[in-house]
């Protein structure tokens, strides 16, 4: 089988405040809304992708990290709650959702045949992280898709962006060849904020907007640079100037999901649609889809 491939790729951040704010019944807090700019944004995504087919959702998080080599969940149902470590009284989430193993299992091939470090996470207990839940929830909320849920491989605690990137380089690759073979139609998401410098003390309520904005002018010229060349389809200049962004910006993007996203779908050269941005707690959040579907063969 053959013809499978990539109907759009998404960066889609993940904050629990997104989740929290939307007030859906699997989340136990309740809250009275907030940071609507990025939830309308999810709203405007939603809506570009309502009249789309795919089969599974490909999903990169930088909260489930490991440090030999890259994992995929390969255990067919999880179901459990969720607690945000850092922000338990936002996000205490029910999931239950399925994984896709047959891709799991093909991408995870796919990569070790091309001499990466892989492994199939078969623990029954496993515990989803937050970032998969809440980027999965933000962009399809009915949870009708299986998913395919791949760790950040923290080679960049060891070696550096540049060898980070190298390997998420290979990853996407794998991840596409995958995909082609298995003749899945998939959404990719990188599951992961811009700039990443946070506040350290939370405003009573959460919600409260008339304290949210970046931290620094440093922070917000980052986020805008880089959003300009998504926009532009500089994908390779991104993927360049992602040593400088990581250092600078401390942005999420360390964990390597969209260097492995640009990565899956070719380092493209068409521009990316621009569905919202905000910033939570003072970080950079920005919902970028790259509608791959129109570009043709
Ligand atoms: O995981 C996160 C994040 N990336 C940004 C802001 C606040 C909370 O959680
Ligand atoms: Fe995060």
């Amino acid at each position: 089988m053959a013809n499978g491939g990539i109907v759009a790729g998404c960066l889609a951040p993940h904050p629990p405040h997104l989740v929290y704010a939307e007030n859906p019944e699997q989340n136990e807090p309740v809250s009275e809304g907030g940071w609507e700019q990025l939830r309308w944004g999810y709203e405007r995504l939603r809506e570009s992708l309502k009249d789309v087919e795919y089969d599974v959702i490909v999903i990169l998080s930088p909260h489930w990290q490991t440090y030999v080599g890259t994992h995929f969940i390969g255990v067919e149902k999880c179901s459990s709650k969720s607690v945000d470590p850092v922000f338990p009284n936002l996000f205490r989430f029910n999931y239950d959702l399925e994984i896709d193993v047959e891709l799991a299992q093909a991408i995870h091939d796919q990569a070790k045949s091309e001499g990466m470090s892989v492994k199939m996470m078969t623990n029954p207990d496993f515990r989803v992280d937050y970032g998969t839940i809440v980027s999965c929830h933000m962009v399809r909320p009915e949870w009708d898709k299986p998913i395919v849920s791949i760790s950040s491989n923290r080679s960049l605690s060891y070696y550096s962006v540049e060898v980070m990137q190298e390997m998420m380089i290979e990853l996407g690759k794998s991840t596409a060849k995958a995909i082609e073979a298995s003749g899945k139609k998939c959404l990719l998401i990188a599951s992961n904020s811009l700039s990443h410098r946070h506040f350290v003390t939370e405003t009573n309520p959460p919600e409260d907007m008339s304290k949210e904005h970046i931290t620094s002018h440093a922070m917000h010229l980052w986020d805008m640079r880089m959003i300009e060349l998504m926009r532009e389809g500089k994908s390779q200049q991104i993927i360049n100037e992602m040593p400088e962004f990581c250092e600078q910006a401390i942005a999420e993007t360390d964990g390597g999901a969209l260097t492995w996203l640009l990565a899956a779908m070719g380092v493209p050269e068409e521009p990316a649609i621009l569905h919202g941005y905000g910033t939570i707690i003072g970080t950079g959040n920005a919902i970028m889809e790259w509608p791959c579907r129109n570009w043709g063969a």
